[in-house]
């Protein structure tokens, strides 16, 4: 049985750099795979209630970027210098940032909260276009989709209901 052991969700996300690390060093890990239905039960297990966490010589290891860092050079990955070793980090630690954002707004349930200012450009855009040609949308439906969401939203409702009625 392997020192190391990987314990992560059936997907890629947080834990793939660090299986892809162990696979291209040659570095011997278990891959625990926790299902999604596990999870209730096992989530007492994890360090900080989280996953991905690390088992090393029977000790657990939590937060991904700890992991990397200790992967990083087990796996003989963290770079040459100290200054490489803070260049990975700073990486890594971005693109741990984008992962946290974009899973937020990938499972946000509120889809007041999926509005940004590109949906509310585009929204007024398209009500121009709209007064001119009003079957502009009929090969986007993901436009239309979008449309739907904005004149959903109760603000944008009561705004659009108040707003002076202008050609653009
Ligand atoms: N800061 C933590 C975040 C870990 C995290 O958000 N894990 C998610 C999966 S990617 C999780 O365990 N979600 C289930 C839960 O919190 O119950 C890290 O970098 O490891």
């Amino acid at each position: 049985m392997a020192d190391i052991k990987l314990v992560y969700f059936p997907v890629r996300a947080r834990a793939e750099p660090l299986r892809m690390a162990f696979e291209l060093s040659g570095k011997k890990y278990e891959n625990v795979i926790i299902p999604s239905e596990k999870w209730a039960e096992e989530k007492a297990n994890a360090p900080y209630g989280q996953l991905p966490y690390l088992v090393v010589k029977g000790k657990k290891y939590g937060e991904s970027l700890a992991l990397a860092g200790y992967v990083a050079r087990e796996c003989g990955l963290a770079g040459k210098t100290s200054e490489d070793a803070m260049r990975v980090t700073e990486v890594c630690s971005l693109i741990a940032d984008l992962m946290t954002n974009m899973g937020k707004t990938q499972f946000e349930t509120d889809e007041a909260k999926k509005l940004t200012l590109a949906d509310l450009a585009a929204y007024d855009i398209v009500e121009s276009l709209l007064k001119i040609n009003a079957d502009v949308l009929s090969a986007f439906p993901e436009v239309t989709k979008m449309r739907g969401k904005v004149e959903e939203n109760p603000k944008m409702k009561a705004y659009l209901a108040k707003r002076p009625q202008t050609e653009f």
